[in-house]
């Protein structure tokens, strides 16, 4: 199944869960008719759901259920559906029960009464439990994703509301409009243009008109920019034999420390042996914030004097994690940007200090960059990418910007995977990226149904 048969199938999951919960709160509020209305929302569920889901959920129903379901309008609809002719019948029968011309039907009618309200608020929630576990069983990363995004989302869905507030057809008009719109949420220039092309294809060739199947192809071409078949590239590599290591690099401020601290905490919950570097020597107080980090963290740490040689630092690290058997080295460096001739010159010493003493390291050279900075991200990426072998991103701080569409000109502009994104503050706040649960947090709920 693709990435967006997926989004779609938790798109659908979410709107039912939210159609249930308004029911739940519905049903409170009318206690008096509380049978019937909980009825008539269980037959807008099921005009809503699958057909054989409505077949599934009529023959579960009971018969006195169904008496009093095709009293109401919609039942109506229902039964005009094929399956559901029974119902009709018995429709006549309940009217006939209440005017109590039938004894028979009567009994019938009491019965079902005293034993429909428990028999439906169980089934009601067994539903509700049904979508609940489902939604849970992935739902704690799943928030991290959804609440992180939460800005880049709503923002992106204000955009498309704007854009399509005056959608009339689609012309060129709305093409040069798409595209700005596109671009604002910052998924590149080259993104934007692709999907304005696909766009225009998919118009002449398929039934694209209306505006909801436009909005849903944008949506579905940028969760398709996901769909890699090897999501495997978004896992560190980690060395099988001897230490791993790890290096980070990225200019200041763009949380190269903290997500070090983050996950040095994560690896030695699993169980790791973790030592960090303190290589960004240049000064004190980045010394200190990763010492800090360590402390809390419990793991150990390499560091020396502010103004030290950081190949210095590496060297004394690298050794100590093959001598004390680490499992795993994470290097923090300075990110000096205003010469870049030095940055890489550094950069080449420490790697080779690193490949010497443990061949085949660093397993990972880490870029980390802030996302609230936008298409400025990319160049940093760009001009990294030049003085550095990048193995992967760290994309920081998406929790406090609405510009999550720059994971999206990364991967399709700079074509370095995004390992990391940092969603929050806090340690779990780190995630491994998943284009499923990022997708998901990006454009939940913008795909019409
Ligand atoms: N909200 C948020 N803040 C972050 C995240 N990652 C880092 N920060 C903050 O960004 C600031 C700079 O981080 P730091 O690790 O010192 O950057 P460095 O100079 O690259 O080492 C700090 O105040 C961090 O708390 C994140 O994912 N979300
Ligand atoms: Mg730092």
């Amino acid at each position: 199944m693709g990435l967006f048969d997926i989004f779609r199938k938790k798109n659908k999951k979410d709107l039912e869960k939210q159609e249930a919960e308004a029911q739940t709160e519905e049903q409170s509020e009318q206690s008096e008719q509380s049978e019937q209305s909980e009825q008539s929302e269980q037959s807008e569920q099921s005009e809503q759901s699958e057909q054989s889901e409505q077949s599934e959920q009529s023959e579960q129903s009971e018969q006195s259920e169904q008496s009093e379901q095709s009293e109401q309008s919609e039942q109506s609809e229902q039964s005009e559906q094929s399956e559901q002719s029974e119902q009709s019948e018995q429709s006549e029968q309940s009217e006939q029960s209440e005017q109590s011309e039938q004894s028979e039907q009567s009994e019938q009618s009491e019965q079902s009464e005293q034993s429909e309200q428990s028999e439906q608020s169980e089934q009601s929630s067994i539903d509700e439990d049904e979508i609940e576990t489902e939604i849970n069983s992935e739902s704690n990363d799943d928030e991290k994703y959804e609440n992180g995004l939460a800005k880049s989302r709503s923002s992106f869905g204000q955009k498309l509301n704007q854009l399509f507030a005056n959608f009339r057809s689609v012309d060129e008009d709305f093409f040069e409009d798409l595209e700005d719109t596109l671009i604002e949420s910052d998924v590149g220039v080259k993104t934007a243009m692709e999907i304005s092309d696909q766009l225009r294809e998919a118009v002449k060739l398929e039934n694209v008109k209306g505006s909801k199947d436009v909005q849903n192809f944008v949506i579905q071409k940028l969760v398709e920019i996901y769909d890699a078949p090897d999501n495997s590239e978004n896992e560190l590599k980690l060395n099988t034999d001897g230490p791993t290591v790890i290096l980070f690099i990225g200019v200041n401020g763009a949380g190269k420390t903290t997500t070090i601290g983050k996950m040095a905490n994560k690896y030695r919950e699993s169980g790791k042996r973790v030592l960090v570097a303190a290589a960004d020597t240049f000064r004190a107080g980045a010394i200190q914030q990763l010492d800090e980090w360590a402390k809390r963290d419990q793991v150990d740490i390499v560091k020396k004097e502010e103004g030290s040689d950081p190949a210095s630092v590496v060297f004394d690290a690298v050794k100590k994690a093959k001598d004390d058997n680490y499992d795993i080295l994470f290097i923090d460096t300075a990110g000096r940007l205003q010469n870049k001739v030095n940055l890489m010159n550094e950069l080449a010493k420490m790697n080779k200090i690193i490949t010497r003493e443990i061949p085949g390291a660093p397993q990972e050279v880490l870029l980390v960059v802030d996302a609230t900075v936008g298409q400025n991200a990319l160049n940093q990426a760009k001009m990294f990418k030049e003085v550095a072998d990048i193995s992967g991103i760290v994309l920081t701080k998406l929790d406090g910007t609405a510009r999550g569409g720059i994971v999206i000109s990364i991967k399709n502009e700079i074509g370095i995977p995004v390992k990391y994104v940092g969603l929050g503050e806090k340690v779990s706040d780190l995630q491994e990226f998943n284009p499923e649960k990022f997708v998901y947090g990006l454009f939940k709920g913008l795909i019409k149904e």
